[in-house]
């Protein structure tokens, strides 16, 4: 019996976001979006049992040796579930306090300040064309980057370890937000919950 991947239940209720996110907008995306990547991912490994039960970083990081008939699927609905079962975590209910500690004193030594951080993950949100995401990683050389991936692009495909991501697909945000992305952008700021931040930071060192 094939080991499947599973989609995780939501840490909150589906309103409990508002008004940065929306009720209708948290259901449709975690149990129709997020639950068709699963669904998918699944159903492409079907019949590659050597390539089943694995954690989900770890088939990502394999992403250039999966089987080419199947290594599309297995990219997109792989990384999307891989993607949204973090970015499910990154967010609260009234988000949490700014970042504090070692990864406050990375952040300045890296973007000068966290202010300075914001914008700079909120500009790769902003600019990147289509659907995507943006992200903060910690890159193979130790360092935090920032930087934006197209579609459902995991940094662990690169080798680097996602610290804290945003979706900007338009399924994300437009059913409140319709065209102003960076009014979503902004919006999410304020539901990061930033003790999950600082624990993925803790354990990629
Ligand atoms: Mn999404």
């Amino acid at each position: 019996m094939a080991k499947l991947y599973e989609l995780p239940p939501l840490k909150y209720a589906f309103n409990a976001l508002e008004p940065a996110i929306d009720a209708m907008t948290m259901e449709i995306h975690h149990d129709k979006h997020h639950g068709a990547y699963v669904n998918n991912l699944n159903k492409a490994l079907e019949n590659y049992p050597d390539w089943q039960g694995r954690p989900i970083d770890a088939l990502l990081k394999s992403i250039n040796e999966v089987p080419e008939a199947i290594r599309t699927a297995v990219r997109n609905n792989g990384g999307g579930h891989a993607n949204h079962t973090l970015f499910w975590d990154w967010l609260m209910p009234g988000g949490s306090k700014a970042p504090s500690g070692n990864l406050e004193r990375e952040i300045v030594s890296v973007f000068n300040s966290v202010d300075a951080f914001q914008k700079t993950f909120s500009d790769a949100a902003t600019g990147r064309f289509g659907s995507g995401w943006a992200w903060l990683v910690l890159g193979q050389n130790n360092k935090l980057q920032v930087y934006s991936t197209a579609n459902q692009d995991s940094p662990s495909m690169e080798g680097n370890k996602p610290i804290l991501g945003l979706d900007v697909w338009e399924h994300a945000y437009y059913l409140k937000y319709q065209n102003r992305r960076a009014d979503y952008i902004q919006a999410f700021w304020t539901v990061v919950n930033w003790d999950v931040v600082d624990k993925l930071f803790k354990a990629s060192r």
